[in-house]
This record gives structure tokens, C-alpha cells and sequence, in this order.
């Protein structure tokens, strides 16, 4: 359904600047535009206007484009203002917009008419605000690729499938009230089932498209004085954590963000593990094994002079990448519980940069470089996860009318992805060009 209502917002970011845009989408754009601009400027050209309040006094002057629907990016009537970007000057070019009809937009509020509109799936959508929320070069690829419909098409392929196998098994009941022979039932079944491993395959991509929205969380773990927040201050360029020669010096988690191979990684550094008697010290502890438990990655940080305590040991069997510290007072074991360590030290900064480089590395393991088409919310695996439940439905149900009935829910369980296309909009589609004699 069309808004009613205009809206308008401050597109660019709030502050001082040379240049802020306003941005106006609504069914009286039009008017708003001619009214504060002197006259509707020719459609989607950039023309300079001096802007008036009611009084005709001057706001400012401005570059003014005045985009036409249904081709804007909400599909409705819109237009941009190019102020100078001082704040009394958008206050007073937005009470002129309140003044003449228009009301401040909510979050999201043009990105939403686009999606109502027509004009990008829910996807697009999550790609385009991921685009905004980007820090690093990674992120910006997946979210554009996203943005771009990557996502969408790669639903689309399926959400097709899924319609013509529905279609099979609708004229397969039919064909059956008739009397008539047919293999359409167990054709359906098979390409249910094989739409199912295709779907559960990329469900299976170790959440790496949301790891690199989200960014990562590295822990550094170990014993006390075992050097992890020297070389949390190390690794993050200043000293972000207290160090002292007591073991028992960090007391809760210190994090620190870091780049590492495009994605956003969260170092946190927290208090070493051991027996405590005081109740600050043990509460330390216990958050730095959340941490640790929460965590994409752990480093086990252990020091070359003193043999790794269990429970160090116990981390690196779990899979934590055990580094070896202080190397400068004595050389690194060849290996704890059959893995080789990373040899660094704060002190000389030996082996840092090959500790970042296997950092970056694990990085683009776990979270890949932002080119394919990833889930990138846990909205999307849950889509899909239900969508594999009701193919396997469909594939074991006892009777045709069940297999259809459950093909029909994977069909609106998918459709949940784009929130664009609806069962029965698709088997218009399907039926349209699915001759079956009737
Ligand atoms: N020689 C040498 N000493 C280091 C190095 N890294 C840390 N130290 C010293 O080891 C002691 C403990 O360092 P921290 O970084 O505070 O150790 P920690 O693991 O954070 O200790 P807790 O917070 O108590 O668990 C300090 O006296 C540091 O100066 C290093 O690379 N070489
Ligand atoms: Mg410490």
C-alpha cells in the first residue's frame, strides 16, 4: 500500500560540514519542492535554487534534484537538497519542510518504503544498511555483494524449483483422481530431496558471512604472568592494559579492535586462570572463561621459561593456537600437546608479525573475504533450516496430498529470506507456463 505521508530526513551525517543532503519521499514531494525551491526544477538534474520559507525569506542556495516515481530509490515522488552543511541551516530548511507538509522520517523509514514499494527484497535491504555499518574492506564487498542481490537471486533459483516441484505434485494428485498412471509424485519427492542438500550445503558454511558482519572474537587465554596483556599492548599499538610483574594484575576482560585481513576482530585479553582465593580475582576468572567459551579463536599464551600449566594444555587440545611468550628469556618448545607454538615477545617484538599474519589468516578461514554469496543473519539460517525440515516432510510423507502440503510450507518458509514473493504469486508463474491439459 503507497504511503500517504512525506517524509523527509538529513541523508548525510549530523554536524558541521561543507555539504548536508535532505532528503524528501513522499506523494507531496512535488509541491514541498516547488514550494521552498521557486518551481520543480527538471526531473533527476542537479539545479541550483535559492530556498525560501513561507515568508520568502532565504534559507539558503542550493543544489536541488527533484526525482519522479516510480524511478527513485523508495518508488515514490522524492527529492534531495544539497544545503551547506551547517547546523542552523538544516534546522531551518527542516522547519520550512515541517512547515509546508512533511514530517521527520523514523530509521530506516526510505528503505523501507523501498522495500513496500517493490523497489529491493529484505535482503537488499540488510545489505544496503551493512553498507553503512562497513569498517573495513571485507565487510564493505559481502554487504555490497548482498546489496546487489546475491542473496535474492540465489533464492530466487530456489524458490523457482521449489514451485515447479510443487506443481508436479499438485498435477500428480490430480492425475490420480483421473485414474491415470503417473511418476510426477516420486519425481517431485526426488528434486525435493536434492534441493534439500543443496540448501543444507550452504547452510553448512560455518556461519562465515555472519562472522564477518559481526567481526570476530579473540581471546588470549592463560596463566597468570604468562605475558597476555604485554602482548595484548603489543598487538594493539598502545598500552590498552595494565602489566606488572604480580601475577594476578588483570582483573576483567580489556578489548581492543583490530583489522586483520579485512575483517573486524575484537582482541580481548583477560585475567590468568588459576585456583584464587580472592572473590575480585575469581570473578575475573570466571568471565575470562566466557570469554574464552564465546570465542571464534583462542590464544593459549604460555612462557617459554616456565613448562604450560593443564589447564593451558587443555585449551590447546580444544583447538586453541598455542603461543609461546617472553622468548627473549628462553626458546620456545617445539611443541605443546603436538602443536607447534608461535614464539613471540613483547619485550623485542619478535614474532609479532608473523603471529598478526596467522592471525589474518584463521580471519579469512573463519570468516572468508566478503565474495560469495553468504547467510549473513541468523534470520536467514533459520529461513532456510526451516525450509530443509519441510523439504525432508515433503520427501517421507505418506500420502501426495501431505508432500504437497509440506512443499508448500518450504515454499513460504524460503520466501521468508526475501519477503518478496508470496506461494501463490509464484504458482501464478509456474501454472501460467505448466501446460497439464486441464
Ligand atoms: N622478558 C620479557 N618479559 C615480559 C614479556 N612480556 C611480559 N613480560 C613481563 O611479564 C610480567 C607479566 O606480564 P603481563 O603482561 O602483565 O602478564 P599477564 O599474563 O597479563 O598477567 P596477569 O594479568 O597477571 O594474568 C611483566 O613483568 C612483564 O613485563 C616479554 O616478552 N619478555
Ligand atoms: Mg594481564
Amino acid at each position: 500500500m503507497a504511503a500517504t505521508d512525506t517524509i523527509f530526513a538529513l541523508a548525510s551525517g549530523a554536524g558541521r560540514a561543507a555539504v548536508a543532503v535532505m532528503r524528501l519521499s513522499g506523494p507531496a514531494s512535488g509541491p514541498i519542492l516547488a514550494g521552498i525551491a521557486g518551481g520543480l526544477p527538471p526531473p533527476r538534474r542537479a539545479s541550483l535554487r535559492r530556498l525560501r520559507d513561507a515568508e520568502g525569506a532565504t534559507l539558503d542556495r542550493a543544489l536541488v534534484l527533484w526525482f519522479p516515481g516510480p524511478g527513485s530509490y523508495t518508488g515514490e515522488d522524492g527529492a534531495e537538497l544539497h544545503l551547506h552543511g551547517g547546523p542552523a541551516v538544516v534546522a531551518a530548511v527542516a522547519s520550512a519542510l515541517a512547515a509546508l507538509g512533511a514530517r521527520p522520517a523514523e530509521p530506516g523509514e526510505f528503505t523501507r518504503r523501498a522495500f513496500l514499494n517493490g523497489q529491493l527484497d529484505l535482503t537488499a535491504a540488510e545489505g544496503i544498511a551493512d553498507l553503512i555499518a562497513a569498517e573495513t574492506e571485507a565487510q564493505r564487498r559481502q554487504a555490497l555483494r548482498q546489496a546487489d542481490g546475491a542473496l535474492a537471486r540465489l533464492h530466487d533459483e530456489w524458490a523457482g524449483r521449489l514451485a515447479r516441484l510443487l506443481a508436479h505434485q499438485e498435477a500428480a494428485i490430480e492425475f490420480a483422481e483421473d485414474g491415470l498412471p503417473t511418476d510426477l509424485d516420486a519425481r517431485a519427492r526426488a528434486g525435493a530431496a536434492a534441493l534439500r542438500s543443496e540448501i543444507t550445503a550452504h547452510l553448512a558454511d560455518g556461519r562465515k558471512g555472519e562472522r564477518l558482519r559481526e567481526g570476530l572474537l579473540v581471546a588470549i587465554l592463560g596463566a597468570p604472568n604468562a605475558g597476555k596483556s604485554s602482548l595484548l599492548n603489543a598487538l594493539a599499538g598502545r598500552e590498552a592494559a595494565i602489566v606488572s610483574a604480580r601475577a594476578g594484575t588483570t582483573r576483567d576482560v580489556v578489548e581492543v579492535r583490530l583489522v586483520l585481513g579485512g575483517v573486524p576482530v575484537t582482541l580481548a585479553d583477560t585475567a590468568g586462570l588459576r585456583e584464587a582465593a580472592d572473590e575480585i580475582e575469581q570473578e575475573g576468572i570466571r568471565r575470562a572463561r566466557r570469554r574464552a567459551e564465546e570465542a571464534d579463536l583462542v590464544l593459549a599464551v604460555f612462557a617459554a621459561d616456565v613448562a604450560p600449566d593443564a589447564v593451558t594444555l587443555d585449551w590447546v587440545a580444544r583447538g586453541a593456537v598455542p603461543v609461546a611468550s617472553k622468548v627473549d628469556l628462553a626458546p620456545a618448545p617445539a611443541a605443546i600437546g603436538g602443536t607447534a607454538p608461535l614464539p613471540v615477545s613483547a619485550l623485542t617484538g619478535a614474532g609479532l608479525d608473523a603471529l598478526r599474519a596467522r592471525l589474518a589468516e584463521e580471519a579469512a578461514r573463519l570468516a572468508g573475504s566478503g565474495d560469495a554469496a553468504l547467510l549473513t543473519r541468523p534470520r536467514h539460517r533459520a529461513a532456510l533450516s526451516e525450509t530443509v525440515a519441510w523439504l525432508e516432510e515433503a520427501e517421507s510423507a505418506p500420502l501426495p496430498e501431505l508432500a504437497s502440503e509440506a512443499l508448500r510450507a518450504a515454499l513460504r518458509a524460503l520466501g521468508r529470506l526475501t519477503g518478496r514473493v508470496g506461494v501463490e504469486d509464484l504458482l501464478d508463474i509456474v501454472f501460467r507456463d505448466f501446460c497439464i491439459g486441464k
